[in-house]
């Protein structure tokens, strides 16, 4: 759109994430309500096309419904710069607060820059005036300032799906300077927690050019933007519908015996190591005569060419080696540790069997493995919700048993606590816990988030004020 134009609402929706859905009817919760807000309004969905020798501009249409689904191009050299690298190596570890784990490279930020460079002007050939474009998550941060500098006006809005690094993380970035004025570029940042936009505020002060107005919005040379949280929800309805119709679970372990779940993509920022340390320490200390739990962690493997990540799978082989050499016996075998992907209807059978979740995250920008849990309880039965404080989560879920996943003692008496829950306190905390998943569910995030960027949420009169 040429510069000067003014932006309509309510155009297409252009929605750009990494990843595209797979197949007609996506599942999993982001990008089944995008999907279904596109199959209502039309509009584009953009992402990254299968690495393969040479990188084009452009997009490429790879199905064609109610909306378009297009790729951009992606070299295995830019994958790897792009993705595995600074994606990857350096943004999600810096946003982790991990940045003893950065591996800095400069051909991995030039990679980054150049397929957020081509992503833009991919967007701004197709963009019409009085479009939206919505920008998914840390792989894209320079999007919308390359947008800018091509002369579109449009609203865009980002919605960054992991925390948000505090001031000296970001010290640790070469390009750390340059973001606030990445970030500045969009009319609205959307992130999950109120902790998360007092981060990025903090951040924002480190550009000189930019200012904060008396409303609470930002303004850089002119540009008014807004920073605000969303905490993203879950299909509440259609997850507990799924997990009270689940099939039966595979699970030969008797009835009556506790059952502890955790699910978690295998990432170093997921705590499992102090979690497996805390359930060994839990071992240790159950009365022998008690109940025999069994302590059952998903965690499907991911960015498996990143160091890290080998790292910590071998660490957590080892861990689960060594608890079971401890403490099982014949009969029991206290933790299974399974590495594979789990069907959806057998996983929402297995949070609703479940007695106990253990989601221990060290740093995690919302994790929806905890709304999961509480959507998927029998409301007269529910299980025990133990989570960290370092989940976005635990902004909205404060009725579970909050915890520091570092303290080991601390993790295991809650677990210990949570099996011997009375049902009195069981039903209370949940009580609590539910209206928070399924009034704050998918649907209310993307609506949400959508009226605040397309000014129906009194953004636009707010603005006008400034
Ligand atoms: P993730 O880090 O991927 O997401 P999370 O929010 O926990 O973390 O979502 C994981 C999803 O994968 C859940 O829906 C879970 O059910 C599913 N899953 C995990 N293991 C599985 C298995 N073995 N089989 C099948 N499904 C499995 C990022 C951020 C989070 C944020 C989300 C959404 O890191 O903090 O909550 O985006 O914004």
């Amino acid at each position: 759109m040429p510069d000067g134009a003014e932006p309509m609402s309510d155009g297409r929706l252009i929605v750009v994430s990494n990843r595209l859905p797979k197949g007609d009817v996506p599942s999993g919760g982001l990008v089944f309500a995008v999907h279904e807000m596109l199959s209502q309004t039309g509009g584009l969905w953009i992402g990254a096309a299968d690495p393969t020798k040479t990188a084009e501009d452009g997009l490429t249409q790879i199905g064609k419904g109610v909306y378009d689904r297009a790729t951009f191009a992606l070299s295995e050299d830019e994958h790897r710069h792009y993705y595995l690298g600074y994606s990857n190596s350096m943004l999600w570890p810096l946003f982790h607060h991990r940045a003893d784990l950065l591996s800095f490279d400069q051909d991995d930020f030039d990679g980054y820059a150049r397929v957020n460079a081509r992503v833009a002007r991919a967007i701004a050939e197709v963009a019409a005036p009085g479009d939206t474009i919505w920008i998914q998550d840390y792989h894209f941060l320079m999007v919308a300032k390359y947008l800018r500098e091509l002369g579109v006006r449009n609203r865009i809005g980002l919605f960054l799906h992991i925390p948000c690094p505090n001031v000296s993380d970001l010290m640790a970035l070469p390009q750390g300077a340059d973001l606030p004025g990445w970030l500045a570029a969009h009319d609205l940042v959307g992130l999950q927690t109120q902790r998360d936009v007092s981060a990025v505020s903090d951040l924002l002060r480190l550009d000189r050019a930019i200012e904060r107005l008396p409303n609470g919005g930002w303004i850089r040379k002119g540009h008014r933007f807004a920073v605000l949280s969303f905490p993203i929800g879950i299909d509440a309805q259609g997850f507990a519908d799924t997990a009270a119709s689940a099939p039966e679970l595979p699970l030969r372990m008797p009835r009556d015996a506790p059952l502890i779940l955790g699910v978690d993509r295998l990432d170093y920022s997921k705590g499992l190591v102090q979690r497996f340390d805390g359930f060994d320490t839990y071992l240790a200390r159950r009365d022998a005569g008690g109940p025999r739990p069994t302590f059952l962690q998903i965690a499907p493997g991911s960015r498996e060419d990143v160091a890290a990540y080998q790292e910590i799978r071998d660490q957590l082989e080892r861990r689960a080696g060594a608890i079971n050499g401890a403490h099982a016996d014949l009969d029991w075998t206290p933790l299974r540790y399974v590495r594979r992907n789990i069907d959806r209807a057998i996983l929402a059978g297995l949070y609703r069997r479940a007695d106990v979740a253990l989601v221990t995250p060290l740093a995690d920008g919302m994790n929806l493995v905890a709304k999961e849990f509480v959507a998927a309880q029998d409301d007269e039965d529910p299980g025990v919700l133990i989570l960290s404080h370092f989940a976005g989560a635990a902004e909205q879920l404060r009725a579970a048993l909050l915890v520091n996943p570092f303290d080991t003692s601390a993790l295991a008496e809650a677990i210990d606590r949570a099996i011997h829950m009375p049902l009195a306190e069981r039903l209370e905390r949940h009580a609590a816990l539910r209206p928070m998943v399924f009034d704050q569910d998918i649907t209310w995030w993307r609506d949400n988030f959508l009226r605040h960027l397309r000014g129906h949420a009194g953004f636009d009169r707010a603005m006008a004020r400034f």
